[in-house]
């Protein structure tokens, strides 16, 4: 699917695990939702989150950002513009092959082999509405090359990162991403801390068709600014946004 980033400079990591602020308004200004989190999502939880994200910023798109099929569901997926898929490079098989090929055996499956599969959200999808339901959820898929940099993060956990890359190792994933792998997005994440704009600098250069997210710390107008100048399309605020509505109210570049 085609998105529109040259209207997309910051973005808003909304975690569903994690209460809402009670005002919402701090929103004003944010160009893209990404409903998705490491510890404690459901296909419920997530698909709450993202109709109470909707209902209060109907012109705002709404993506969803899954660690796994179990996060989806018919209804999370026909809820959003988008489903932002992760494949992680420094981590383990599972996080860059495993799962997402799991995920296209059971999607690919003829709707007859899917009742009782392992997957049942997919397979319900496919056995209720036909191969229609699969180019649903595959016109709606974003894959997204990660690099993830804070090893103390939720994030690397999950996906069993034991080493950070240096930048020459970001450069280099990142022209992999552009050249090779082709994903749309290539997404440097410092979930929980705040990286600097090393790694934003030592990927730019190798990326022209390809979107270059940073996320991790931004809890300032400094560091936003510091990122975006530093070459990334757009920047991912997440725990301030649910941490603290002021400083997040910062992050969000004047137009
Ligand atoms: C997390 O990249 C996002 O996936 C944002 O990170 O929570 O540190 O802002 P923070």
């Amino acid at each position: 699917m085609h998105v529109d980033w040259s209207r997309i400079s910051h973005v808003t990591k909304v975690d569903p695990a994690k209460p809402l602020p009670d005002d919402l308004g701090i929103l004003e200004g944010t160009d893209l939702l990404i409903v998705g989190g490491s510890d404690g999502v459901t296909a419920d939880n997530a698909l709450e989150t993202i109709r109470s994200l909707e209902r209060s910023f109907p012109d705002i798109p709404v993506w969803q950002e899954p660690y796994n099929a179990a996060h989806v569901s018919t209804d999370t997926l026909e809820a959003v513009d988008a489903m932002s898929v992760p494949a992680v490079y420094n981590g383990d098989r599972t996080h860059f092959v495993g799962k997402h090929v799991d995920l296209f055996t059971e999607v690919g499956r003829k709707p007859e082999e899917t009742l009782g599969t392992s997957v049942p959200l997919v397979g319900d999808l496919i056995a209720s509405k036909g191969r229609d339901a699969v180019s649903a959820l595959t016109d709606k898929l974003l894959g997204e090359g990660y690099v993830v940099q804070h090893l103390e993060s939720a994030a690397a956990k999950r996906a069993s990162v034991e080493t950070a890359y240096t930048p020459e190792q970001v450069a280099g994933a990142a022209l992999a991403t552009e050249s090779f792998y082709g994903f749309p997005i290539f997404y440097i994440e410092y979930s929980g801390t705040y990286g600097g704009p090393e790694d934003v600098e030592a990927a730019t250069p190798y990326l022209e068709e390809t979107t270059l997210l940073y996320g991790g710390g931004i809890d300032s107008r400094e560091k936003a600014t510091e990122i975006l100048e530093a070459g990334a399309d757009a920047i991912v605020v997440g725990d301030c946004f649910h941490d603290d509505p002021d400083r997040f109210r910062e992050t969000i570049p004047d137009r």
